[in-house]
């Protein structure tokens, strides 16, 4: 009950889908724009973030264990797949690979003690978005999907 809750609530949240796709990255910006002004800043990223964090910590003790973000992992795999039978969607090339990776235990565990705490997810954002923002201004726009730019 409470694994198939997560995967549901993280589908809406991090859509990496291919269907009905026709500008690159426009899941991903109407999802994580969370003021709704076309662009994914940084504000947008952190408080974004929070509220994936809240959902993956089940125990509520505020870090994300091993055991939470295999479940965490597995959602976000289960999400890629489930979006690859939707035929062949744009290739997001660098930017799909900077998103995922900006979500793993690795990218986010700055004390490297396994678990990530809510101020070490939150705290990512601004590496997470550099990683993303290929054009270099500062927010996240379908621009910065665009597998004609690099
Ligand atoms: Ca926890
Ligand atoms: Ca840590
Ligand atoms: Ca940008």
């Amino acid at each position: 009950m409470t694994r198939i809750t997560h995967l549901a609530a993280i589908l809406a949240l991090l859509p990496l889908t291919a269907a009905a796709q026709d500008t690159p990255g426009a899941h991903f910006i109407t999802n994580w724009d969370m003021n709704a002004d076309g662009i994914v800043s940084l504000d947008d990223l952190t408080t974004k973030r929070g509220e994936v964090f809240v959902m993956f910590d089940a125990n509520e003790d505020g870090a994300l264990d091993a055991t939470e973000y295999a479940l965490f992992d597995d959602t976000r795999v289960a999400d890629m797949a489930n979006n690859a039978g939707e035929g062949h969607g744009p290739d997001q090339g660098r930017g799909q690979a900077a998103m995922l990776e900006g979500m793993t235990l690795a990218f986010n565990d700055t004390d490297g003690d396994g678990a990530v705490t809510l101020a070490e997810f939150t705290g990512h954002s601004a590496d997470w978005l550099a990683l993303i923002d290929r054009d270099g201004d500062g927010g996240i726009t379908a621009a910065d999907f665009d597998p004609a730019t690099h």
